[in-house]
């Protein structure tokens, strides 16, 4: 037992707990919403890289917190692991997710990494067998080392290309071993700067060619977990070649993966692609490819991937009624990619700060499932589509030409008439339940 968290307790549901103390007020992992433990709903996960390896930098300034934990050897990987799993445990949550990079020390070579991370995964997988916390997803880190910085599979250099299926192999057999639910790809440095340099026809070829590498890895090691690509367009790079859900579609299609990949879809990201984040999720349930969420929203001012704990009710209920709508999480969950602000140096903050979002989060999921329930925006939407429900209407859609329709319009036969949206009616009806 280290003394990180020492007089801190471990967290439970007391919605009447004193406004200083730390509890749930909202988050009731037993309690059934729409037919699910809330838990089983939300399967909510801690990401690693932010909790315990990120030092609190921003673009003018370095380290802020001070971790005893800080610096790349075994003993202090080994005390990082102790102290993530005492959060686990105060914290209660099921899941937790990590890169390579943040949980092992980088060694001289790809050998001595490599080394470092089987060690660390056996001691990890030995504290995930005593406490019970699961891996939602495992993923590798292409884009921190400078061997990365023109790109990890789409890099000009095909031995990078070769190192980073390498480790992905690597990632891919330790998420395997620690039963991991998923296998995360964010293509960091997936993309360019600037076209002067680039041959940006190549670049997405080898991206596909890589990908395709993983999905037959995936099956070849009986891996049953997802593959899923996380969608971001730009930060790092200036421009990502999986800017959002939709492009990615059209890029798993042309490589024939679409029935491979699903999304792993996050807030701020949806948000620097310039969509909201229910548009991203009901774009990939459309699409058949909705995975895994990454609950971490941007500041709409600064415009930067800020990386902050979820804390508008408004909008996560939003979000969660097009995960029960999509029929909930499958192998997915609920990933807290979030880190504290910089300023925000004491170990009670990181626990408040997964506290405050999975009390949010319960509170968007209970809105959701009470909307869904109440069957209002449903209703509103089957009344707007109705017109289509008719064998006229199909007729058209399926079998018409233009000249046919052109035909129907030229006798006089219909006279299209403007109808509301109702668009503030609707808003007010959400705002009823959130
Ligand atoms: C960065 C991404 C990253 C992925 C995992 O913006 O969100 O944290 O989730 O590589
Ligand atoms: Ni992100
Ligand atoms: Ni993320």
């Amino acid at each position: 037992m280290t003394d990180f968290f020492a007089g801190i307790s471990p967290v439970t549901y007391a919605p009447d707990a004193p406004a200083d103390q730390l509890a749930y007020r909202h988050y009731n992992a037993d309690e059934v919403v729409a037919g699910k433990r809330m838990e089983d709903h939300l399967r909510f996960a801690v990401a690693w890289w932010h909790s315990f390896a990120w030092p609190g930098g921003d673009p003018f300034g370095g380290q802020t917190f001070e971790r005893p934990w800080f610096g790349e050897t075994m003993d202090l990987a080994r005390l990082k692991a102790d102290v993530a799993f005492e959060m686990f445990a105060l914290l209660g949550q099921p899941y937790y997710c990590w890169h390579d990079a943040d949980i092992r020390p980088e060694g001289d070579s790809f050998a001595e990494s490599k080394r470092n991370f089987e060690e660390i995964i056996d001691y990890i997988g030995q504290k995930m067998e005593a406490q019970g916390t699961k891996l939602l997803w495992g993923t590798a880190n292409l884009f921190s080392h400078r061997r990365f910085m023109s790109g990890a599979a789409t890099n000009p250099d095909p031995e990078v290309f070769a190192w980073s299926a390498a480790t992905v192999k690597n990632c891919l057999d330790a998420t395997h071993k620690l039963g991991g639910e998923n296998y995360v790809l964010w293509g960091g440095r997936e993309g360019y700067e600037t076209l002067l340099n680039t041959d940006l026809k190549r670049e997405r070829a080898q991206a596909g060619r890589f990908l395709q590498m993983v999905v037959d890895y995936k099956h070849k090691i009986g891996f049953k977990g997802a593959i899923l690509i996380e969608p971001k367009p730009q930060e790092p790079t200036k421009h990502q070649y999986d800017y959002d859900v939709a492009t990615v579609y059209g890029f798993l299609k042309e490589f024939g993966l679409e029935g491979e990949v699903q999304m792993n879809i996050e807030q701020g990201h949806a948000i620097l692609a310039g969509h909201s984040f229910e548009h991203e999720l009901a774009m990939a349930s459309a699409l058949g490819i909705f995975g895994s969420i990454d609950m971490n929203r941007n500041d709409y001012q600064s415009g930067w991937d800020t990386d902050q704990f979820p804390n508008n009710v408004p909008e996560v209920a939003l979000a969660y009624y097009e995960v029960l709508k999509a029929g909930g999480f499958t192998t997915g969950g609920t990933n807290f990619d979030a880190k504290l602000r910089r300023q925000s140096l004491d170990p009670k903050d990181l626990i408040a700060a997964h506290v405050g979002a999975m009390d949010i989060c319960a509170r968007g999921l209970k809105a959701a499932a009470a909307m869904l329930e109440d069957g209002g925006l449903e209703a509103a939407r089957a009344a707007r589509y109705a017109g289509w429900d008719g064998d006229t209407a199909q007729g058209w859609l399926q079998n018409a030409t233009l000249e046919d329709l052109e035909a129907v319009v030229a006798a006089g036969g219909i006279n299209p008439q403007p109808r509301s949206g109702q668009q503030e009616i609707l808003e007010n009806y959400v705002n009823r339940f959130v």
